[in-house]
């Protein structure tokens, strides 16, 4: 079988990438940190889209996500990464491991401290991993906007952080944007000509389908407390385009019925609640209209069966 005559139709199924001028420079950077310390709201700001959900609580990023920052002189791949922590249970484990092997995969790795607090034992922990990794560090203190009491006692306590390792630092909000110009420049400071490694307008390389799930989890997140946010998995079940609308259905798993009732409420309450904010955040995602059904299953201990973590998508990538 002659497989060149099929080529040309398959190279003009891609978009078109372009040729990177004399100069240009590109490659990977990690973003690697304590949990809740603002790597996906960064990420987001960065790229100018919602591509990672956040929340207040902890642990909110299961995946390594990548995000795409293209400007006239570089193409930066942002990989925002599960916040490291002591984990509790399988699902725990894979999330750090990924983190960790981030940091050995990336051109340069990004680590995010929270500038509200200072530095402690589990930036330390970070800090000593991302120098064992032999990439270039940039050291980032991240809500610059919400530091009170002592600025700047709480700036000595990374900027001795540092120093200990000879890392540039600086100080930014990834909310307001503040201070993400420098942060830009010594991000790409280290990084090799390169080309292009994806159109300049991708913001990301996940599936839409990714991210509407996200979408979902993230008001579970948001409006349900305790241990059901950390309990939850979503699963996308269909979605079928229609000429004026998009059909969404999903299902909500959660590891036991008491997790069930809640996420369900009185007389479907908290699904109907999720179901509305989650649509509202597709619709954007997609720009169009949705239709969003939700239903919820028990799936005892999911979070420690190994299967079950990889049918969800969690899995130890190298
Ligand atoms: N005031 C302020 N809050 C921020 C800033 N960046 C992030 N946050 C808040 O910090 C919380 C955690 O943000 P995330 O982006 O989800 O944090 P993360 O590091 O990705 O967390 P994990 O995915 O759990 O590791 C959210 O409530 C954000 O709104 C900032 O620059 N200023
Ligand atoms: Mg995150």
């Amino acid at each position: 079988m002659d497989e060149s005559a099929d080529l040309p139709a398959i190279a003009l199924d891609y978009p078109l990438i372009p040729t990177a001028p004399p100069g240009f420079k590109s490659g990977f950077v990690g973003i690697v940190g304590r949990p809740n310390v603002g790597k996906s709201t960064l990420m987001n700001q960065l790229v100018g889209q919602k591509i990672a959900i956040t929340s207040p609580i902890a642990q909110t990023t299961r995946n390594r996500l990548r995000g795409i920052l293209t400007t006239p002189t570089a193409q930066i791949i942002l990989v925002d990464t599960p916040g490291i922590h002591k984990p509790q249970h399988q699902l725990g484990e894979v999330l750090v491991k990924n983190a960790q092997n981030v940091m050995h995969a990336v051109d340069v790795l990004l680590v995010v401290v929270d500038s509200t607090v200072a530095a402690g034992r589990g930036d330390r922990f970070i800090a000593e991993l991302a120098n064992q990794s032999q990439v270039p560090v940039v050291l980032g203190l991240n809500k610059a906007d919400q530091q009170e009491a002592e600025p700047a006692l709480l700036d000595q306590s990374y900027e001795a952080l540092a120093q200990e390792y000879g890392w540039p630092w600086v100080k930014f909000s990834a909310i307001t944007g503040e201070g993400l110009e420098p942060l830009m420049a010594q991000l790409i400071s280290p990084l090799d000509p390169g080309p292009y490694y994806y159109p300049p307008d991708l913001v990301t390389d996940q599936p839409e389908r990714f991210i509407m799930g996200e979408l979902i989890r993230e008001q579970v997140l948001l409006m349900t407390r305790e241990e059901v946010p950390h309990s939850t998995a979503i699963v996308i079940d269909r979605v079928v385009e229609e000429p004026t609308i998009t059909r969404v259905l999903a299902t909500i798993q959660v590891e036991r019925d008491s997790q069930k009732g809640i996420l369900i409420g009185k007389g479907g309450s908290m699904l109907k609640a999720i179901g509305t904010a989650a649509r509202e955040q597709i619709q954007k995602l997609i720009a169009g209209k949705v239709y969003l059904e939700l239903f919820v299953k028990v799936q005892p201990k999911w979070r420690q069966s190994r299967s079950n973590l990889a049918d969800l998508g969690y899995q130890v990538e190298e």
